[in-house]
């Protein structure tokens, strides 16, 4: 793999505090576009500079050589950082000091009084308004992303909705359906735009990590509960997801019934083919690491707001002691942060999981989910729909 050089030179790291690109950049929010019913600023910096403290590169050697050199602070963009997997990792990451972490959420105050009652520390992130209901917001928020200045080292792509009773789709912005629409093409062109950025950053091990979920797979048991996920043929995506298309469906596999829970089993299979693709397409040129993961029964976290009240007070019980697949949102966040840092992470094109003692290991992808030439297809239907081609 290509990666660079493993140590940087201290002449690479960036502004000191106090610096006028940052201070430009704290001010800098007035060529955006208020998103309507959010929050009236789009980006507050809680610290004034991009990543400056020079940390000490992990596994470096302590020869005198060494010792000079330092790895810059990374800077790693988490979609849905404002509550459960995507905060608890932006906390665990931001806590180390060797990353600086941009919160890219919907609810800017959501997000922001989140990140405080975590007790994150200020200056270590920065929150920025990215609705992935809307290909406009995420092309706004690139834009923005760009014009911080910062560099781009990592991207996780977390966000997501789900939702388990409904029974009628919902549309975004540009008319496709709410959980595919959010957790798969929103985040589709998100990686695509900053693919370039990824690529541009020095950082030594670059990485874009999309999550995927063990529901997704019918390789397991989870995976096998009804309603299972299955792709088809893709043709409800071909027809445009329902949202423009009265006669479509909103089902990717062109089913005629609306069921909001397969949509979102369906959309994690989106994103773990998605990683394979973009491993395909871009790994062996940029180096850059591309991964998925499935990092537990988080089963306390907002994802399951929209399901009956019964299942919220039982799903954490029954996980916890029935299935033992629980694990709680902090060590979830520190799962995620491994495969976003973790020296020993940068294989390229791996589903991760963990097991009982939260040792790391690749897992497999259901057949489905692990299918090239569904991928190639998804890809290039994905890239139709957002724009791209
Ligand atoms: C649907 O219901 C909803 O209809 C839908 O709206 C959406 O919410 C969706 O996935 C989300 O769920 C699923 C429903 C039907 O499941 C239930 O919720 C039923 C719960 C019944 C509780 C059963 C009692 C179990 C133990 C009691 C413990 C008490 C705590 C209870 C906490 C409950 C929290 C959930 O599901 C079913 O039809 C039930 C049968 C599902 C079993 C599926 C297992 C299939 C196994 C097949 C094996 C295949 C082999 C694979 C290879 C494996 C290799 C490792
Ligand atoms: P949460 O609901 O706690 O977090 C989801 C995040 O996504 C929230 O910050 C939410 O924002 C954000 N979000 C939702 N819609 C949008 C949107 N349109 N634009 C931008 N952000 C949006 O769920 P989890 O932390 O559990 O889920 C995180 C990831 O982990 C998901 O990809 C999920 O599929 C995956 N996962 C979760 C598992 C679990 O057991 N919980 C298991 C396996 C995978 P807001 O705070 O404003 O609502
Ligand atoms: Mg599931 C055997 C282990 C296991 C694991 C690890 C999960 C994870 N689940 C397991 C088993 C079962 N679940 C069984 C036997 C049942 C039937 C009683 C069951 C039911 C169930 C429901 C109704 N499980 C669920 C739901 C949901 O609504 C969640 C879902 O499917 O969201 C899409 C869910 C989940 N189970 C999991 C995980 C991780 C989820 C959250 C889904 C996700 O993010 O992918």
């Amino acid at each position: 793999m290509a990666l660079q050089a493993a140590l940087l030179p201290s002449t690479l790291s960036v502004p000191k505090k106090g610096n006028s690109l940052a201070a430009a950049v704290v001010k800098d929010t007035a060529f955006l576009s208020v998103p309507q019913k959010k929050a009236p600023s789009l980006c507050v910096r809680t610290h004034v500079a991009t990543p400056t403290a020079p940390v000490a590169t992990p596994g470096s050697s302590t020869s005198s050589m060494d010792k000079k050199k330092t790895l810059r602070q990374g800077v790693v963009v988490i979609t849905g950082a404002s509550s459960g997997l995507g905060l608890a990792a932006a906390k665990a990451l931001a806590e180390t000091g060797k990353w600086h972490v941009v919160m890219a959420c919907r609810d800017f105050l959501k997000a922001a009084k989140a990140a405080k009652s975590a007790g994150m520390a200020d200056g270590s992130y920065t929150i920025m308004h990215l609705d992935l209901a809307s290909l406009d917001s995420v092309r706004q928020f690139v834009a923005h992303f760009r014009r911080s200045g910062m560099p781009l080292d990592s991207l996780v792509c977390n966000a997501a909705i789900y939702r388990p009773t409904a029974r009628t789709p919902t549309f975004t912005a540009d008319g496709y359906e709410m959980s595919v629409g959010v957790n798969h093409l929103g985040h589709f062109l998100l990686a695509r735009l900053l693919l370039d950025d990824l690529n541009k950053s020095d950082y030594p091990s670059r990485r874009l990590i999309i999550l995927g979920s063990i529901t997704g797979n019918t390789n397991t048991l989870a995976g096998n509960v009804p309603p299972k996920a299955n792709l088809g043929d893709l043709r409800g995506l071909a027809g445009g997801l329902a949202g423009k298309n009265k006669n479509g469906s909103a089902m990717i596999d062109g089913a005629e019934d609306f069921d909001g829970a397969k949509a979102y089993k369906d959309s994690k299979i989106c994103n773990m083919l998605t990683m394979q693709e973009l491993h395909r397409r871009f790994h062996e040129d940029t180096g850059i690491t591309f991964a998925s993961l499935y990092p537990g029964c988080i089963a306390t976290t907002g994802l399951f707001r929209e399901h009956i009240p019964l299942f919220r007070l039982l799903f954490p019980p029954f996980q916890k002691f029935i299935t033992k697949g629980f694990v709680s949102e902090e060590e979830s966040g520190k799962r995620l942060a491994q495969v976003v840092s973790d020296p020993s992470l940068t294989k390229s094109g791996v589903y991760w999981s963990w097991n009982k003692d939260s040792a790391s290991f690749e897992n497999q992808l259901s057949q489905e989910a692990s299918d090239p030439e569904k991928a190639r297809k998804l890809y290039e239907l994905s890239e139709k729909l957002v724009g791209l081609a």
